[in-house]
């Protein structure tokens, strides 16, 4: 490899690596509690030592959903700064290190909670089931250390800015820093819940909770929060995949504008979780529905981006037809393969969320497990397989190593097994939640009712593709941890992709950030402020706390 390659400064390095140690720490011990949730869904496996399903699940949620992605995320986009515009300052990476410590101390503390069986709340931790309050304030420990982590993104991209009036910045580092405004905004819904109604009742210093409040302001949040771990997989695709093909990014501006329209779109739109819920107008979830509609446009532009990433460097390198440019992808590097599986399962992802969000088909599937299903297709094949396909260059990279041929190969066999495994199990739960099989449900036959029957070949199918998915992700920690600490030494590439020769200057208006908060604050005012004052205003007494485990 050349020696000009840009090297990560080492001690960013080690603060990334931080992050990704506890991720991977999470994928192992989430990925072993999904496996046993599969096994007793069958009904042929019980867990020991008078463990719940739902302690479990429990688990599962929080370690993957919350805790694997923010770190992950957190950590990829300090290297993706530190990588664009440069070495973090001391200040900055101090930043960096009091959210990770701060993340760190309120997941130990929120898992402890769960491990003492007291807050089987699953990862939505609807009201009115409550938790030890110890589980609420880990919670908010991780929502703080994330902010305090964001605030120092955003500091280093101010700083760049000064440093160079009038550039447009640098295009991973803007995007990185969408997200974190998009975080911060979103992350807005859950504090008020956690601070303002979960933990003074949890507390015992209030007796009821207001469950509508709750759960609005949890799916305030909580829809933003899935396009916080799509947007850094769309980095990957719109910035490093297409230096791993050798070819050039389509568009610089479009990709801002997509991430813009994500800021925009992505959070006055909670009611699609929301549409069976009583105590809200019908207008309104009508409205928000519009709203979800228009947060698929950006990830059809990026599908439109990325077939033309593709095909013009097929067509470069001689490709004719429709498709011979297919045959040109270097199908034998595993930092595109594994994440082009993940592109290829959100075609079926993306279909099922158009299905979920359309109200009348949503009566059909709303808390079936046909919606794990769908998450499982997009969070947890997309979204990872790209955060994996980033880890076998990024890791090495940080460690000063490389991803050898062998290990390669692995990788890419990790990233075929989970295909497969996921094809059967996420398949076999759109098939039984189209026959009403619930989700958050342990193994049940409900007194042998034959419309469950039916249910179990699917459940056995999902312990299938359970256990393949179990074995990819022992594959996924060999690899891991052969880059951490045993590859050769040596040099990888952090992979940045310039703008193609044909396409336009980003404008300045991306970074008009005045204007773009100010229109997600307007929209966001637009969709939930009758609708909250509605729920206040017509408030039923509230709920006491429930402890069903
Ligand atoms: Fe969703 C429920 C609607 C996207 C995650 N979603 C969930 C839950 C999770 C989740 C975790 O409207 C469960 C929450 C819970 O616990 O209750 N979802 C949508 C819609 C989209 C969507 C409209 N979801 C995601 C993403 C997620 C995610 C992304 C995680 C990362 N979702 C819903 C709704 C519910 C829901 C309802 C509630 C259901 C209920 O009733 O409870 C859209 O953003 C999807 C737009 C995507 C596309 C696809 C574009 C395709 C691309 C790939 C291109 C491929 C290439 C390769 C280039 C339009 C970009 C091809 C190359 C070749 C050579 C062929």
């Amino acid at each position: 490899m050349s020696k000009a390659l840009t090297k990560i400064d080492r001690k960013d390095a080690k603060m990334v690596m931080a992050h990704l140690y506890v991720a991977f720490v999470s994928l192992a011990i989430g990925g072993l509690c999904g496996l046993l949730q599969v096994l007793v869904r069958t009904g042929k496996v019980q867990l020991p030592a008078g463990i719940s399903y739902y302690q479990i699940l429990t688990v599962h949620g929080v370690i993957l959903a919350l805790v694997l992605t923010t770190f992950f995320i957190i950590g990829f986009q300090f290297a993706a700064i530190s990588r664009t515009a440069g070495t973090l300052s001391n200040g900055i990476r101090k930043t960096g290190w009091a959210g990770f410590w701060t993340m760190l101390i309120g997941t130990v503390l929120a898992a402890t909670m769960i491990l003492l069986n007291e807050a089987s709340v699953l990862y939505t931790f609807y009201a009115p089931l409550q938790a030890h309050f110890l589980f609420y304030l880990g919670l908010t420990l991780v929502v703080v250390g994330s902010w305090i982590s964001c605030a120092g993104m955003v500091a280093a991209y101010v700083k760049w800015r000064k440093a160079n009036p009038g550039k447009p910045g640098p295009l991973l580092t803007f995007m990185s820093v969408v997200n974190a405004v998009l975080w911060f905004i979103a992350t807005l819904g859950v504090a008020a819940t956690v601070l303002f109604q979960l933990l003074p009742w949890s507390m015992g210093l209030v007796d009821r909770v207001n469950v509508a409040v709750s759960r609005t302001l949890f799916w305030y949040f909580g829809h933003p929060l899935v396009y916080f771990w799509l947007l850094p997989a769309y980095m990957c695709w719109y910035v490093i995949i297409p230096k791993v093909i050798g070819g050039k990014m389509f568009s610089d501006t479009m990709a801002r504008l997509a991430f813009i329209l994500f800021l925009i779109f992505s959070i006055p739109v909670g009611f699609h979780h929301q549409l069976v819920e009583p105590g809200i107008d019908p207008a309104w979830k009508f409205i928000q529905v519009i709203l979800t509609f228009m947060v698929a446009i950006p990830s059809l532009m990026t599908a439109f981006a990325m077939f033309a990433t593709f095909e013009l460097y097929g067509r470069s390198q001689g490709a004719k037809g429709l498709f011979g440019w297919v045959k040109k992808l270097p199908w034998n590097d595993a930092r595109f393969t594994v994440p082009f599986i993940g592109m290829l399962a959100f075609i079926p992802g993306g279909i099922g969320g158009l299905i979920n969000a359309s109200h009348q088909l949503n009566a059909v599937v709303h808390n079936t497990i046909w919606v794990t299903g769908h998450f499982h297709l997009t969070i947890a094949t997309t979204v990872i397989l790209t955060y994996f396909g980033v880890a076998y260059w990024l890791v090495p990279h940080l460690t000063g190593r490389v991803l050898t041929k062998k290990m390669n190969r692995l990788a890419i066999i990790q990233g075929v097994t989970w295909a497969v495994g996921m094809t059967f199990m996420s398949g076999a739960m759109h098939a039984e939640g189209l026959l009403g099989g619930p989700r958050r449900s342990a193994f049940s036959t409900y007194g042998d009712a034959p419309q469950t029957l039916e249910w179990i070949p699917y459940q056995i199918a999902q312990a299938v593709g359970g256990a393949i998915l179990f074995l990819s992700i022992i594959l996924c920690l060999i690899i891991f941890i052969n880059l951490a600490f045993f590859a050769p030494k040596g040099e990888e590439e952090f992979p940045v992709s310039e703008a193609s020769e044909h396409a336009a200057q980003p404008s300045p208006v991306f970074e008009n950030w005045k204007l773009w908060v100010g229109i997600t604050a307007a929209l966001i005012l637009f969709a939930y402020t009758i609708p909250f004052i509605d729920m206040i205003q017509n408030a039923p007494p509230g709920a006491k706390g429930f402890k069903l485990w």
